[in-house]
């Protein structure tokens, strides 16, 4: 009758939100790996080797020949930790000056120039790029710790020793993404270090920049039966879901929820799935 079939149908959503939902978790999961991986190779070829093994042209070119290992990013980055202290010789040595994001500043004009802002009150300690792939090479020199989002995902990196995520936010490309960061240490540190050791150890930030609408719009469309369900994809960490992907159409009303879990226990999403016609 027709209770079956709505059952079969509410059955064969389900099957494919979690199909959907488990692909997307697992490419999330292989592009951290990789994440974590390109730290080490920092740490060992730039920061364990004197001189430094790499410079932009070797990192851009390693990061460019491996992207296909981290399906859903569109770029990586590494910032230093430079403190205030440092900043002068650390600025000299690179032949250029840390700058602030987002400093559209209606006082000093947007210069973008970190020593403006701050005449009031300089940071303490900074955490500027100095590789980036090519996509992202714009962001060379601009302090991660002067973004609200960047530097929360800075500082819980630094303090957990995992890999950390931000919610969806609006990049400096003005796309909306998300931020997966490892910390590189001084010297390697055992699991069970505490938080404390860890902020003291920490040197350097390797960001993975997820690119969610482009590449969950990539892997979805490698799906057989995409025309027929919708999908969304939330940050449903805090009490208003943020919305990763997808569009705002509401379909026929039956809808599957698939649980996502994306590595960093301190965030939640979730997959919402939806058919597109009518029975
Ligand atoms: N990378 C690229 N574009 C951005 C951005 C970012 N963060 N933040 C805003 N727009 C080097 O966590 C360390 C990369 C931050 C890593």
């Amino acid at each position: 009758g027709s209770r079956e079939a709505v059952e079969k149908r509410r059955d064969s959503l389900a099957s494919m939100c979690d199909e959907r939902a488990r692909m997307l978790q697992d490419q999330f999961n292989v592009s951290m790996n990789h994440l974590q991986a390109l730290a080490i190779l920092v740490s060992t070829f730039h920061h364990a080797q004197t001189p430094s093994a790499i410079n932009q042209a070797t990192f851009s070119r390693y990061a460019e020949r491996t992207a296909f290992e981290r399906p859903l990013t569109s770029g990586v980055a590494y910032a230093v930790r430079v403190t205030h202290a440092e900043r002068d010789q650390f600025e000299r040595q690179q032949g250029w000056s840390i700058k602030k994001m987002y400093s559209f500043n209606k006082k000093y004009g947007p210069s973008g120039d970190a020593a403006a802002a701050e005449i009031r009150e300089p940071a303490e300690e900074y955490a500027p790029v100095i590789f980036a792939q090519d996509a992202y090479k714009n962001v060379i020199s601009f302090d991660m710790l002067s973004g609200d989002d960047d530097r929360e995902n800075i500082i819980r990196a630094r303090e957990s020793g995992k890999g950390v995520l931000t919610a969806p936010f609006k990049l400096l490309n003005t796309r909306l993404g998300v931020i997966s960061t490892y910390t590189v240490y001084k010297t390697e540190l055992p699991a069970n270090a505490r938080p404390q050791e860890r902020i003291q150890a920490a040197i350097g930030y390797l960001g993975g920049i997820f690119d969610i609408e482009a590449l969950v719009d990539k892997l979805l469309h490698q799906l057989a039966g995409k025309q027929s369900i919708m999908v969304n994809v939330y940050d449903t960490t805090n009490e208003w879901p943020i919305s990763m992907y997808g569009s705002n159409d509401t379909g026929d009303g039956m809808y599957h929820n698939s649980t996502l879990n994306f590595g960093d226990p301190s965030r939640r999403h979730e997959m919402h799935c939806r058919f597109m016609q009518k029975p």
